[in-house]
């Protein structure tokens, strides 16, 4: 049985990624903070319907000798490092601890699986946050980083480290670079979640307004649950490779707000109003993906749809609020 280590599984890609990889027979272990461990009703509540069927590990991302220990106690077939801090508008508010944790984290984890694991296969989640002001269009692998926040620099730094291990120490690490991924487990402060939970709570009599700021960045958004297949498939080929992950389809989040509030029978205009506070110091105004390397070596290419994915996160936002 093929051991998975997941930093970061309490998060929305841990809990779909956990489930794909027990369903294909792994024995699935993750790191979680004491914090989590101590009060699972609240920082576990994605991993709920898989809690008999994963190990969890206390470790902390700002601790070397807390992974070390995992890693050598584990000795996983595959890691995917997922763990970060990982919404953007907060990083420029706290910069010193975004960088600093996600870039030792990445560092920590690729020199545990170096000294304890070095057959450990190694995934880690790039972002096309990386490309921030956008070089060419759409962006692929080869197009150049231009990162606008302390959470796009410190991905930058995390993609460098892992091909820095492949490079240097031989190790089996593969990028995958992706875009927007978004589901019905995706967090409240991501514009996707705050705009269907709003949805619902219009829709329900509890809220009367959605404030948004920025309404004309562009995103390319995909259903997570897809993009998790992506980076399994990523630790299965027979050599390490960096992937981007997409839709190729790119919409604003006013046409997100759009199909969301008319999927509810609403006209947004009645309810969306623009808050300054919700704007970022630098933007990145346009994102839109080439996956065809991902489609031609992986035989990866994504199931949902746009329309799909509003429909299926304010369905689920609706259901839970109901
Ligand atoms: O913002 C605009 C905002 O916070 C999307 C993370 O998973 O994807 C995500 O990063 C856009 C931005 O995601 C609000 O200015 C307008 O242009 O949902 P978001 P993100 O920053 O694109 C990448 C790939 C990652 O790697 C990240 O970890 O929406 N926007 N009004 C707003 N955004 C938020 N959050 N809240 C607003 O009220």
């Amino acid at each position: 049985m093929k051991k998975a280590l997941i930093t970061g599984i309490t998060g929305q890609d841990g809990a779909y990624l956990s489930r794909l990889l027990i369903d294909k027979g792994y024995e699935v272990h993750g790191v979680v903070r004491r914090v989590a461990l101590e009060d699972p009703e609240h920082r576990l509540w994605r991993l709920r319907p898989v809690m008999d069927k994963i190990n969890l590990h206390s470790g902390s991302l700002e601790s070397y000798a807390s992974l070390f220990d995992v890693v050598e106690k584990i000795k996983p077939d595959e890691c995917y490092h997922l763990g970060a801090q990982s919404f953007v508008s907060y990083s420029f508010e706290d910069e010193f601890s975004t960088i600093s944790t996600n870039i030792n984290g990445t560092h920590y984890m690729l020199s545990a699986i170096k000294n304890r694991a070095p057959k450990c296969k190694f995934y880690f989640a790039g972002s096309s946050e990386m490309f921030g002001q956008v070089r060419e269009i759409p962006q692929k692998e080869t197009t150049p980083f231009h990162p606008r926040s302390p959470y796009g620099i410190s991905k930058v730094a995390g993609f460098e480290l892992t091909r820095n291990y492949r490079e240097a120490y031989g190790l089996f690490t593969c990028n995958g670079i992706l875009f927007n991924h978004e589901s019905p487990m995706r967090g409240y402060e991501f514009v996707t979640r705050k705009i269907t939970s709003a949805v619902a709570k219009i829709k329900l009599g509890i809220a009367k307004e959605l404030r948004l700021g920025n309404l004309d960045a562009k995103r390319d958004w995909g259903f997570a649950g897809d993009y998790c297949e992506a980076m399994h498939l990523m630790l299965q080929q027979d050599k390490p490779d960096d992937y981007v992950v997409a839709t190729g389809e790119t919409y604003t989040v006013k046409e997100f707000v759009d199909a969301a509030f008319r999927h509810a029978g609403l006209n947004w205009e009645d309810y969306v109003k623009i808050d300054e506070k919700f704007y970022r110091p630098s933007e990145v105004h346009e994102l839109k993906g080439d996956a065809s390397k991902a489609k031609k070596i992986l035989g990866w290419q994504p199931k949902v749809n746009f329309e799909g994915l509003v429909k299926m996160m304010v369905d689920e936002d609706i259901k839970r609020l109901s």
